[in-house]
């Protein structure tokens, strides 16, 4: 997608920025009323509009014309040279133009010269004050000056209503008035290249001194005979194939040249892009720090405000909550002793009976005794 590259140039108020933003979709540069100079400096913004990549260079807006010559013209050229722009739009707003500030115009132009007058629009804002007129009954009705403007750039004029940005008939029709201009300036631009061209190689054909027509080395044609018409011929060979490796080679040039274009098209938009993302990773950075600042704040202003309640606590009550801790403490003492006394009675209960048997068994008359009573119980 070739990128066409758009520069607003006009005085203070004209609506350049207020164009810029229509053309771009956006509220991209600050457009204000103001009877001071709203933009200060030269700024760029880009969009796809139309499928097209639209770059547009907003400029400061002069007074006169010697304060556009100082202040602002070296930084307007500056810009020109960086971004090469391919369009001018000479941005006039539509009502009451006086005698001065047609001539400021015309004294500007006069200062950028005839390339930038070549790729000139006149752009003029401010389209819903025409009210039921169209813009040639406006001209029509405007003084010599201002047609003279439209003269210089050869009638090339258009009209927006920036308050209803949203009409679209309004940016196609611009663009495809611009897009016309581009075409139209670049075939003239390779016309002249070529034509240069010619006359280059002209001049650099001579023709070898062997070769030369027959007038040329000073014979007449009857002194020659056939053999001039050979040479001749040899000629008009050496020439055409000449011109035919001409053509190839600037064929060959001039698609290296747009390949470079493009190339260094791309390689804008990625610096542009790898800015744009700089900045929002810059963003994040500032944000979180932010952030983290805001979360210490208020652990801060919590702890702050957790102090004075842990001093205000009632001593009383925390005094009671230790009683009843002890308390519970006591209590759960007092369980387990219990619990062991009543384990240590029923040991010592089967120890008893344990030593009884034992006893029982270790006395001999006892033994006598049992056996006694085992036998009368069998004769029986
Ligand atoms: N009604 C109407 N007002 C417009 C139109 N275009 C611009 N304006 C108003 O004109 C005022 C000036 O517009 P800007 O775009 O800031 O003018 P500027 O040429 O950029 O001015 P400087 O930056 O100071 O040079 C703003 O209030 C715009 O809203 C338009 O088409 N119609
Ligand atoms: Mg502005």
């Amino acid at each position: 997608m070739e990128k066409l590259t758009i520069v607003l140039l006009g005085k203070q108020g004209a609506g350049k920025s207020a164009s810029g933003n229509t053309l771009l979709g956006c509220d991209s540069f600050l457009a204000a009323a103001s009877s001071k100079q709203v933009t200060r400096a030269c700024s760029v913004r880009h969009a796809t509009v139309d499928q097209q990549i639209i770059e547009v260079i907003d400029t400061p807006g002069w007074g006169d014309s010697s304060q556009f010559d100082t202040e602002m013209k070296p930084n307007i050229i500056k810009h020109i040279n960086q971004y090469k722009p391919q369009v001018f739009l000479l941005v006039l707003p539509i009502g009451r133009f006086t005698v001065e500030e047609t001539k400021t115009v015309l004294n500007i132009l006069k200062g950028l010269g005839d390339e930038v007058i070549k790729s000139m629009i006149v752009l003029f804002t401010k389209g819903d004050d025409l009210e039921n007129r169209t813009i040639e009954d406006y001209l029509k009705e405007s003084h010599t000056d201002l047609e003279k403007i439209i003269q210089i750039c050869e009638k090339r004029y258009h009209v927006f209503n920036n308050k209803n940005s949203k009409d679209r008939q309004q940016i196609t029709s611009l663009l495809k008035k611009i897009n016309d201009l581009v075409e139209k300036n670049e075939n003239t631009k390779v016309m002249s290249e070529q034509k240069k061209m010619t006359q280059n190689r002209q001049a650099d054909n001579s023709v070898p001194e062997k070769i030369k027509s027959p007038t040329e080395n000073g014979k007449s044609l009857d002194d020659q005979g056939s053999t001039d018409g050979k040479e001749r011929k040899e000629l008009e060979k050496l020439q055409e194939f000449t011109k035919e490796n001409m053509e190839k080679q600037l064929k060959t040039i001039k698609e290296e040249l747009k390949l470079m274009q493009q190339k260094a098209d791309q390689m804008e938009q990625l610096q542009q892009e790898q800015k744009f993302l700089n900045g929002l990773n810059q963003k994040f950075k500032d944000l979180t720090r932010e952030c983290m600042k805001n979360v210490k704040k208020q652990l801060t202003t919590m702890k702050e405000e957790g102090k004075p309640m842990q001093q205000k606590a009632d001593p009383n009550e925390q005094l009671q909550q230790e009683q009843k801790f002890l308390n519970e403490l006591n209590q759960k003492l007092q369980d387990f002793t219990k619990e062991c006394m009543k384990n240590m009675e029923k040991q010592l209960k089967t120890m008893k009976e344990e030593r009884k048997q034992m006893l029982q068994k270790a006395d001999p008359r006892e033994q006598l005794q049992q056996e006694k009573k085992k036998s009368k119980e069998l004769e029986t």
